[in-house]
């Protein structure tokens, strides 16, 4: 079959200024919460070697919850600040308990990737501070949770989806609101502000599947201003 565009134009308006493409796909979850499909392609490969380069200098570890369970998704952190759970609570940190060294910087494909997403989402001037990577392999999972541990709510929060595909829980702002099911697969990114920023939200167990690049593994990196 002969194709009338490159694949690569099919999804996609015109270059806008500032060299973005402005992906068509808006998928509105809320007023302040839209699912930009496949907007983290077009530099999947930039984004694959930074993070191959964060998770070398800051392992992967499984954090444990200020009630001594140990959580299923093994994380990570680049950027100013790393978010950190353990016995004595959740809090942002400028070091790796790990190894009492700052975390990798975050990687300028990440930085512009979350700029840009935001930006398209509306909103503008977004500086994240913080990275987290989430990695999540089959049965892995996030309940029903609100991110409260920054400290300014009016900032968005910025998520890229990598690898096997999951199921994320769009939830209200209490927790028995029943959640909405939103798929999200490699590639997607997510920019959450305004009065969603503070709903109720999860991952439902990872299913097994196979990703190229990744295996039987999902990859979340969240953005965030911590500060
Ligand atoms: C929706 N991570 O790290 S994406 C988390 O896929 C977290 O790993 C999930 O929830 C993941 O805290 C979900 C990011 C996300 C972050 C904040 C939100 C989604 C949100 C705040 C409100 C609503
Ligand atoms: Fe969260």
């Amino acid at each position: 079959m002969q194709l009338k565009e490159p694949i690569s134009k099919l999804n996609t308006l015109p270059l806008q200024e500032g060299g973005r493409y402005r992906p068509i796909s808006e998928e509105w979850l809320g007023s302040h919460a839209v699912v930009l499909r496949a907007y983290a392609l077009a530099n999947e490969t930039a984004l694959y070697t930074a993070l191959e380069n964060v998770i070398t200098r800051a392992p992967l570890r499984h954090m444990v919850t200020p009630g001594g369970f140990t959580m299923s998704v093994a994380m990570t952190n680049c950027g100013a600040y790393g978010w950190v759970s353990d016995r004595s609570g959740y809090r942002y940190d400028p070091l790796d308990p790990l190894n009492g060294k700052p975390w990798p910087r975050m990687p300028e494909s990440f930085l512009s990737l979350a700029k840009n997403a935001a930006e398209v989402a509306g909103f503008d001037n977004f500086y994240p501070e913080v990275c987290l990577v989430n990695c999540y392999v089959p049965g892995a999972k996030l309940s029903l949770h609100q991110d409260k541990d920054e400290l300014d709510f009016k900032q968005p929060i910025v998520s890229v989806s990598l690898g096997v595909p999951a199921v994320f829980l769009f939830g209200g702002m209490k927790r028995k609101d029943s959640p909405n099911r939103v798929p999200l697969v490699h590639g997607d990114v997510v920019v959450w502000g305004g009065p969603d920023r503070l709903r109720y939200h999860g991952v439902m167990p990872l299913k097994e599947a196979y990703h190229p690049y990744f295996g039987n593994q999902r990859i979340n990196l969240t953005f965030r201003k911590a500060t």
